[in-house]
């Protein structure tokens, strides 16, 4: 009888579990795949409301899902773009850092959805150095792009429009979905800004209103990188010494002749300031001058009298007043593209896709820039909202990269995926079914150095409880990071003994890791004698 009632309840079990199992569409989705430049989770609002409020990003969580554990796999720009076009670690498509070249004979995911029947565009920023494959239209930034007046390449020649670039950006991709594209097919829509990357550069009236604004502080602000080990205290993005107060404070040059040798930095980087200011025309000019007047003022008045701890705090102000003015425009502009999806009756029938190429850091261990392993640079922005698949509102804390778009876009959209893929369809999560998701660890590699910001080649393995470093190539150090009990990653345990038996663990899954993605010690070597000098 026990045996009999048993069975009678597996049978009620599935069944029961059968019929609430969400199924995909029918009809194959468009792909809104929305991404910015450096622009940090502790800058929206549906992950932390100190610094600013995103309404329009957060809509996506809301009415989605927001992914509270998404990170990369190399946390700097253009091999994070690699990644995610191909669905491999860097070591394996070849664009390890910013230099190396990509390899164009390679597949990447707009590829497979051009051959399946989509319609497929890129805008924005890319750089890669080369144009994308795989996509009917593109306008795409040169390198790293200007803030004002951009010049886009496209497939008939170069292009320069008068604007703000996330305004422009916003702009041709609207255009695009409205009167470019094939509407008898689905599409699948790169929209790429390159806000908020430095310089941190906002238009005139968003300018304006954040100027008058202050910021809380992290906490790390004023890190000593005591118990971390060399990489940290060499590393080159320390506000109050690495930052430039021309080219990032945007304090004018003209300022520093007038005061004779009081403002230090500047030197180095004597044109910088003209960047995207140099671009601008004399009504823009114009609407910027009174702007830096004031910060200006504020440094010469401020400044001579000021001790270190007050410049850090300076300096953290301003960057925050620039970097959040640039995402609250890159926040408004995904407000547009979303009205346009409800108005034209797109909403319903598409997957709106919201990360960043990496994080960032916001002055946490006193920093700027990205690189290392370490959270803020780390984890990645992640809402996703499909109608009819995701239930709206919900949260998803598993372990998930920039490595896995490319398999879950190409499910999504019912296209079979290369097998040398190296990601997990996120598509069992997106359906709440998350029992099906295996993984419990994941593998990082960054490469960039020698070179800017000076932070070391490290390699590791991220679970949800811990992180284990392994900086090589001028050193041989390791790290461990005991992610529940030290939020703010100031202690390495690596030499604990408490944590000896995790870290013979982990370092045997790191291993693990190692030869399931196809890394090795070989790869390392060639990529030092490819790329290893200044
Ligand atoms: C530029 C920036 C760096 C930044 C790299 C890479 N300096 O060199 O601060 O780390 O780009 O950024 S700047 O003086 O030009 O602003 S990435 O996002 O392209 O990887
Ligand atoms: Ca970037």
């Amino acid at each position: 009888m026990k045996r009999y009632l048993a069975f009678i309840g597996f049978v009620l079990f599935n069944f029961i579990n059968g019929c609430s199992k969400k199924q995909l569409p029918k009809d194959p989705p468009n792909i809104l795949f929305i991404m910015s430049d450096d622009h940090a989770y502790q800058a929206i609002s549906a992950y932390d409301d100190k610094l600013i409020q995103t309404p329009n990003i957060d809509r996506i969580a809301n009415e989605g899902m927001l992914f509270t554990n998404a990170c990369v796999t190399n946390s700097i720009c253009a091999p994070s773009r690699a990644t995610i076009l191909t669905g491999k670690h860097t070591h394996l498509n070849g664009k390890i850092d910013n230099r190396m070249p990509f390899d164009t004979a390679q597949v990447t995911f707009p590829q497979l959805f051009q051959k399946a029947g989509y319609e497929t565009a890129m805008y924005g920023k890319l750089h890669f150095g080369n144009n994308p494959k795989g996509v009917d239209d593109f306008m795409i930034l040169p390198g790293q792009g200007n803030y004002i007046n951009p010049t886009f390449i496209t497939p008939k020649g170069d292009t320069t429009f008068t604007g703000y670039v996330t305004d422009l950006i916003t702009d041709l991709t609207i255009e695009w979905l409205d009167k470019k594209r094939d509407k008898s097919k689905p599409f699948m829509m790169m929209y790429l800004h390159k806000a908020p990357h430095r310089p941190w550069w906002p238009r005139p009236d968003k300018f304006e209103e954040f100027l008058d604004k202050e910021f809380p502080e992290p906490e790390t602000l004023f890190d000593n990188y005591e118990n971390r080990g060399t990489a940290a205290k060499t590393a080159e993005m320390n506000l109050l010494k690495h930052m430039m107060y021309s080219h990032d404070s945007k304090v004018k040059p003209e300022t520093v002749d007038e005061m004779g040798n009081v403002v230090p930095v500047v030197e180095e980087f004597p044109n910088s300031f003209y960047g995207p200011y140099g671009r601008a025309n004399d009504e823009q000019k114009a609407l910027y001058e009174p702007l830096l007047k004031r910060i200006n003022d504020d440094f010469k008045n401020n400044w001579p009298s000021m001790s270190d701890k007050e410049k850090m705090k300076w300096k953290y102000q301003r960057y925050m007043q620039d970097y959040l003015a640039c995402i609250s425009s890159v926040d408004d502009n995904v407000g547009r593209v979303l009205n346009y999806l409800d108005e034209n009756g797109l909403a319903e029938n598409t997957i709106v896709v919201y990360t960043s190429d990496q994080g960032f850091y916001l002055g946490e261990h006193g920093w700027f820039d990205k690189r290392f392993i370490y959270n803020e640079s780390f984890k990645t922005p992640l809402l996703i909202r499909w109608p009819n698949v995701i239930d709206k509102g919900t949260t998803n804390d598993e372990m998930v990269q920039n490595l896995d778009f490319a398999q879950t876009f190409l499910e999504a959209a019912g296209i079979t995926a290369p097998n040398d893929m190296q990601g997990e369809s996120l598509i069992p999560l997106l359906l709440g079914n998350n029992s099906e998701w295996t993984r419990d660890a994941v593998y990082y590699h960054y490469y960039e150095y020698p070179a800017v910001h000076m932070v070391k080649r490290h390699y590791g393995i991220v679970t949800k409880e811990f992180k284990l470093v392994h900086f090589y190539y001028d050193v041989d150090e390791w790290e461990l990071y005991d992610r529940m009990n030290d939020k703010l990653e100031v202690k390495n345990v690596y030499d604990d003994p408490k944590y000896s038996e995790i870290v013979k663990e982990l370092k045997n899954k790191l291993a693990e890791l190692r030869i399931k993605y196809k890394d090795s010690e070989e790869l390392d070597k060639k990529f030092i004698d490819l790329t290893g000098k200044k």
